[in-house]
């Protein structure tokens, strides 16, 4: 039986690292190989050109490199017939709940602080300004990596809560479903944490009023996609000391540009979209056993629904 092809849609780092790795199908990389439209059986990409993937009349199913598929989806002639498949592989949760813990931990423990102490040649004690316990902090998202950042989160003491779409019943956490209970949830948010997926719904979501119903001076991290944010809003809602602080690891547009003001903001911690980088090795297996079962007739875990678009 011939091999089905997979068209990598993909920078050349990553289309080099998987073609020496794929036996069991024929890999074309775009840009770099010719091929015939009707020839594609499969797609991956993170974020395909829109109106690519339209014009493959065959393909059986487009594979994701990442857990939010915003970056397909975004594509308003995306073929709705075909089948998505998101990489919801648990080592992206561990990551990004390491990212997350990390820079709770920064803001409640006052690292900044002591590292100017420290540039200072300072002998600054002191007692943590909160305690744990009686610091809230709000998940925006409870998804896969939500809840196993929620949970990791609880196992170090603090007050958690979570927005989803859905009612959630984790045990410690305090869940808030829907438009209707969104400012409540917010209202007693002392950090602020976004693991959204992107879709028209939560595009932009972390705008003026929703800092404007947050406790004064709460803190916001956002993790999840750039085009949660308005990044003017934020500015000023750090200018106005509404919010203390933002650490923001994705942006509207990336790489985020030189000139941008959020690099040297001084309460701004800038990442380049590394909370919870997919491991090419483990993205291999994933796409290989999708493959291997859609050519089986069966399908994998982990497609999307193109309706809710995530
Ligand atoms: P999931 O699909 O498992 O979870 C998404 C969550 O968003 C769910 O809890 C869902 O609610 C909630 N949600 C979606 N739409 C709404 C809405 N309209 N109102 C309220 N809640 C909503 O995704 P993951 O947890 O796997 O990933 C989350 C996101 O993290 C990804 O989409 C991606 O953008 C980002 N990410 C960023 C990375 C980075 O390196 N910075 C790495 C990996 C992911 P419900 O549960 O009720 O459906
Ligand atoms: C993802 C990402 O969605 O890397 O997995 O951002």
């Amino acid at each position: 039986m011939a091999k089905p092809n997979l068209l990598m849609v993909v920078p050349a780092k990553w289309s080099a690292l998987w073609a020496s790795s794929l036996d069991a199908v024929n890999v074309l990389v775009h840009g770099r190989d010719s091929y015939a439209p009707e020839n594609v059986d499969y797609v991956l990409s993170f974020r395909p050109p829109p109106g690519l993937l339209k014009s493959f009349p065959n393909l059986k199913a487009a594979f994701s490199l990442g857990a939010g598929v915003d970056g397909f989806l975004c594509d308003p002639e995306y073929p709705r017939r075909v089948p998505l498949v998101r990489f919801a592989d648990k080592s992206l949760a561990v990551e990004m709940a390491q990212f997350v813990l990390m820079h709770v931990l920064i803001r409640h423990r006052c690292q900044r602080l002591f590292d100017e102490a420290q540039r200072k040649r300072q002998w600054r004690q002191m007692a943590l300004p909160r305690r744990t316990e009686d610091t809230r902090i709000g998940l925006l998202g409870l998804g896969e990596i939500g809840s196993f950042t929620a949970r990791r989160l609880m196992e170090l003491g603090f007050a958690l809560s979570a927005w989803s779409r859905s009612r959630k019943s984790l045990p410690g956490v305090r869940s808030f479903a829907g438009e209707a209970e969104f400012d409540a949830f917010l209202g007693q948010a002392d950090i602020l944490v976004c693991l959204l997926s992107l879709t028209r719904k939560t595009a932009g979501i972390l705008n003026a009023r929703t800092f404007a119903a947050l406790p004064q001076g709460a803190f916001v991290i956002n993790a999840a996609r750039g085009g949660h944010l308005i990044e003017a809003d934020l500015i000023a809602a750090l200018a106005s000391g509404r919010l203390s602080g933002a650490v923001l690891d994705v942006f509207e547009n990336e790489p985020l540009a030189k000139a941008s003001p959020l690099w040297n903001h001084p309460k701004i911690t800038v990442t380049p979209h590394i909370a919870a980088v997919s491991q090419p090795a483990i993205a291999v297996q994933y796409v290989l056993d999708g493959i291997a079962l859609f050519e089986r007739g069966q399908r994998p875990e982990n497609i999307v629904d193109v309706e809710t678009a995530y």
